[in-house]
This record gives structure tokens, C-alpha cells and sequence, in this order.
């Protein structure tokens, strides 16, 4: 296994990118990876589609490997803790990965039609005293060059937070209202689920798209059932397997918060 540590600091989310992701339900961090871990994870995705032999069963996931290092890289940490939920301590996360898919597209294959995720309960985002509760999150590492219109994950800007049922004639791609976007390799992109967005064909024929699909949700909420075996898990540095752990806030009977990960207290 290639192990590539990323060992800078997280970057707080400026004011700019809150009031950006606020208004759209999106922002994109345009060329954020460290080169070594873009050509990591674009051969980790190689060998899951071509050669999953090849690989460990414990390594046979798009947050394995080292693919592991983007669930808390330090360019996503900072606006997690801002839009999901803080730290509640030094050694834990306040927000939860809780899914993970690899994309490996060619030409002319698109995906899923324009849908949305929660609009209202613990995963809809909402907005309370300044500070952001984006419920479902979705992080998409595209690692490979993505230009406009020919592929990507176009949202429809600010749908997360509509007041009415969006029309039937808008429930189809049209990019007057879908916003697509252009990134080299190793960017990525944060959105709420609440935004409709849309699997676009892919068009570019000179290279696949290649990109890591990861959902977040704070530690008080959920909504993909984990089936993640411990020993995928267990790979993990002990912060970062904080990232897994139940959904509960407090054990009252034993005065403990919900701030650590162990095997009995994974996500289900
Ligand atoms: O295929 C895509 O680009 C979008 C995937 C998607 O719709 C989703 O993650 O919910």
C-alpha cells in the first residue's frame, strides 16, 4: 500500500467561501491535492475496477489505501468543521464520513438523473445564528481534469433551500440552472445533497473521469447504513477513525460524550 501523509495543517473556511457555499449549496477547491496523492488514488481506483485481487480485501474500498488520506485531508477539515459540526475534542471530528463510492466514467456514460437529498429534518440544510448546519454533505474528488459542460456533477445553485417544489420542467438537466464547472485534477467539490444536482455525460474522450465520491453527516445524524468492515477501519490513524463511530451525543448513564471510536461504538 502506498501511504502518502498529509501532515498540514487544515485550512479554515474563509468568510468568502460561508457566504459562497450558503448562497449556491456548493463551493469547488480547485487544485488542492499534493501530486503524488492524486497519481495514489487515480492507480488505487485503477486496481478496484481492473485488479481487485490485487489488492488486500481491507484495501478494497474508496476510502482505503491510500485514498484513506482524502476522509480528513486538510483541505477539507476546516470547511467540514464549519458547515457539519466542530471538533468536540482534540482527538475526534465532529463530522462522520459515512459513505463512500469510486467513479470511473468513459465517454458517453452518464449518471443518476437530477434528484435531491433531504430538504427537511437532521440531514436538510439549514442556516441558525450564522452558523451552517449542512445535514448530508457530499465531497467529490475529481482526479481528473473536468472541463464545463463536458462532465462533472452540475448543481442546481441554491436549490438547497427552495420554498417551493421545484417544477416538473426543471426535474431535468438544463444548464441554465444546473452549474457545472471546470477543475484540474485533485480538486474538489463540497455540496449539501439538499441542492438537485446531476450525473453529467461524460464527453471527454481523451480521458476517463476518475473521481471519489464521500458523504459526510455530523455524529448526531445518518442516513447510508455503513456495512464497513472494522478491519477497513483499522488502517486508520486513530483521529480519523473517529470519522466512523455511532451516531448518539451523550451516554448519560456513564457520563461519557460521544467523542471516541472503538468496535463497539462503530457506525452501523
Ligand atoms: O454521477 C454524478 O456525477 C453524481 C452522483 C450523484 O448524483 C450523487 O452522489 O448523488
Amino acid at each position: 500500500m502506498t501511504v502518502i501523509s498529509t501532515t498540514t495543517d487544515p485550512v479554515p473556511m474563509t468568510d468568502a467561501q460561508k457566504f459562497i457555499f450558503d448562497l449556491k449549496g456548493w463551493i469547488l477547491l480547485s487544485g488542492v491535492l499534493e501530486p503524488e496523492l492524486i497519481e495514489a488514488c487515480q492507480e488505487h481506483l485503477h486496481k478496484l475496477k481492473h485488479e481487485p485481487n490485487s489488492l488486500p480485501k481491507h484495501e478494497r474500498y474508496s476510502l482505503a489505501g491510500p485514498a484513506q488520506e482524502l476522509i480528513d485531508h486538510p483541505a477539507i477539515v476546516g470547511v467540514l468543521r464549519e458547515i457539519i459540526a466542530p471538533d468536540p475534542g482534540p482527538d475526534s471530528y465532529g463530522f462522520r464520513c459515512e459513505n463512500s463510492f469510486a467513479m470511473y466514467r468513459t465517454a458517453g456514460q452518464s449518471g443518476s438523473p437530477p434528484h435531491c437529498g433531504p430538504i427537511v429534518g437532521p440531514l436538510a440544510y439549514r442556516v441558525l445564528n450564522g452558523r451552517i448546519w449542512s445535514g448530508l454533505t457530499r465531497v467529490v474528488w475529481e482526479l481528473t481534469k473536468v472541463q464545463e459542460g463536458q462532465g462533472g456533477t452540475p448543481i442546481m445553485s441554491g436549490s438547497h433551500k427552495v420554498n417551493f417544489p421545484v417544477p416538473e420542467d426543471y426535474r431535468h438537466f438544463d444548464p441554465w440552472l444546473y452549474e457545472s464547472y471546470s477543475c484540474p485534477p485533485g480538486s474538489v467539490l463540497i455540496f449539501s445533497e439538499s441542492c438537485w444536482h446531476y450525473g453529467l455525460e461524460w464527453k471527454d474522450t481523451n480521458r476517463d473521469r476518475r473521481a471519489i465520491f464521500n458523504c459526510y453527516n455530523s455524529y448526531l445524524a445518518q442516513w447510508h447504513k455503513a456495512n464497513l468492515p472494522a478491519e477497513v477501519i483499522d488502517q486508520m490513524p486513530p483521529k480519523r477513525r473517529t470519522a466512523f463511530r455511532g451516531v448518539w451525543g451523550h451516554n448519560f448513564h456513564q457520563g461519557q460524550p460521544n467523542d471516541y471510536y472503538s468496535q463497539d461504538n462503530q457506525a452501523l
